[in-house]
């Protein structure tokens, strides 16, 4: 048989045993779908827990966005709205793979510097070098006023020196003034041993080293420069290793924030991306075990930590997953633990398909698992590229994606201080899926958010605020029609009902979020 006729009956096959198991999959689903578990969570008033920031939700773009300055400009009145819409007090982050190949070119005639080197490797960005100009900055700067938002700036380290780093970064804390949080120097470092170093020698301490003389060299250019670091792809490792380290330096840096990534899985091919996985408790588990390091060593050096780069599903998103309604209830989890576990922030991953195509080598996964799925260029053109960015480009039209749905449902906390409290716990012992947090707003409301991310069963909950509370409340939910819609809604309940001896009865169905805000 030719290799082709092969594929067919391969194709036929697995389509039969697919659909058996479709069929098995509805069946099961109907039975678990009479399930409804009841359950009262106590919410206790006093908010004990860490404070979760105002600019909590953040988005994380690939410097090669600076590219084309006319898109991050205070005349992109497209991308504001939609940034404002997503929160009005965000933090863009500027950094991915693509960092590791600017050069600053202050001036239109500045000359191209030589490049180091590099290695070429498959899945990783070629060694295509691009500037960033002035002019870019300056409508950077212009474009974070229009949006309210402030900057985390990604200055490279791949293929840099500490001498035009710092020309690059007084530069930018001149003219983005007050909406620059701070620097970070490289991108995933830890990775770095790839492409970028020598794999004999690179390691947190030879990275350390390097980073301290670059930082070192961009503080004398710029006396206030605040840095968050070292940005790794996984291993937390380096941040207990660097805050081991840390007190032997003298005078260092003033680093304000330990920062790594995070992508639940990857890339597109792998069958383990699936939603089921993505939601599953034992996800978040994993999370808790990263956070827990994270924090630790950020407790050490007496800051805190961002997740500043993440999504999904790493080499640019998975279709189907990275861009359903799935996604929004992942980055809505996701969000909340981490800001449980005093995370200052997260910054989902994303931008136009071209920018973060280039940061995995010059295509994505996801695009080429379409054409094999038979996809037609027009429904190919329907997803957003990259699959998980949480603002979409279509031609000239900008839209938020569902996973940055999540992310608005749980910034209404923002300037909230959490309340510590297992309400997880309680509702998994009904062996729901389903995730619950608390917190006391600045105007001494209590939210909470109940993310059911439970394909089949609906939750009954009774809320118990104490019999003190009798104030009036407000609903919100996070819904759409399936976990696989390419669709998301927050709806806010326009109807006012009271608590009741400090009670209150809620639903949240299957595949759905609810918060409840009482005065
Ligand atoms: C991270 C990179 C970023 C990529 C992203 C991805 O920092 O540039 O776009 O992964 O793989 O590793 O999607």
């Amino acid at each position: 048989m030719s290799p082709a006729g092969r594929a067919i009956q391969m194709n036929r096959i697995s389509r039969r045993r697919f659909l058996a198991a479709a069929a098995m999959s509805v069946a099961a689903t109907r039975l678990r779908a009479q399930g409804t578990a009841q359950v009262t969570l106590t919410i206790p008033s006093a908010a004990n827990g860490p404070h979760m920031p105002e600019d909590y939700v953040g988005l994380s773009y690939e410097v090669q966005q600076l590219v084309n300055p006319a898109f991050f400009s205070p005349k992109n009145a497209g991308l504001i709205r939609e940034f404002k819409a997503l929160s009005t007090h965000g933090v863009l982050r500027l950094g991915g793979n693509t960092s590791e190949f600017e050069w600053w070119k202050p001036t239109p005639n500045a000359q191209e510097p030589e490049h180091a080197r590099t290695r070429e490797v498959a899945g990783e960005p070629k060694a295509q070098f691009y500037a960033v100009t002035a002019e870019a900055v300056r409508n950077l700067a212009g474009f974070l006023r229009a949006t309210g938002w402030t900057c985390l700036y990604g200055i490279g380290m791949g293929t840099n020196t500490s001498k035009r780093a710092a020309a690059e970064a007084e530069y930018v804390a001149k003219t983005l003034g007050d909406r620059l949080q701070y620097f970070q120097i490289g991108n995933e470092v830890d990775l770095f041993d790839r492409h970028l170093r020598d794999p004999k020698t690179w390691n947190a301490k030879a990275y350390l080293d390097e980073w301290l003389s670059i930082s070192r060299t961009i503080t004398k250019a710029v006396p206030n420069a605040k840095f968050g670091m070292p940005d790794v792809a996984a291993n937390v490792e380096w941040l207990t290793q660097i805050a081991e380290l840390w007190s032997s330096i003298h005078d260092p840096p003033h680093v304000t924030t330990l920062t790594h990534h995070y992508y639940f899985g990857g890339p597109a091919t792998n069958p383990e991306v699936s939603i089921p996985n993505l939601l599953k408790p034992a996800t978040t588990a994993r999370v808790q075990k990263t956070a827990d390091t994270a924090t630790a060593a950020a407790d050490k050096m007496g800051v805190r930590v961002r997740m500043t780069e993440g999504n999904t599903c790493y080499r640019g998103g998975k279709p189907g997953v990275s861009d359903v309604f799935a996604a929004a209830l992942w980055s809505a989890d996701y969000s909340l633990l981490l800001a449980s576990n005093n995370y200052s922030g997260v910054n989902l991953h994303g931008g136009t398909g071209k920018s973060v195509a280039n940061s995995v080598g010059g295509s994505l996964p996801g695009d080429v698992m379409l054409k094999d799925a038979g996809a037609t260029p027009e429904q190919i053109a329907s997803r957003p590229h990259p699959f998980y960015t949480p603002v979409a480009t279509f031609g000239d039209q900008y839209t938020l994606e569902p996973v940055a749905y999540g992310l608005k449902f749980v910034g209404a906390l923002c300037g909230a201080t959490l309340v510590k409290a297992d309400l997880t716990s309680q509702i998994q012992a009904t062996g729901v899926n389903a995730t619950a947090y608390a917190a006391k707003l600045q105007g001494g409301e209590i939210a909470v958010v109940i993310l059911n991310k439970d394909a089949a069963h609906d939750l009954e909950l009774t809320l118990d605020f104490g019999a003190s509370r009798s104030g009036a409340m407000e609903t919100a939910t996070l819904h759409a029609p399936g976990l696989d819609s390419r669709e998301a809604h927050i709806t806010h309940e326009s109807k006012r009902a009271s608590l009741k001896h400090g009670q209150c009865a809620v639903k949240v169905p299957h595949a759905s979020g609810l918060r409840v805000t009482v005065r």
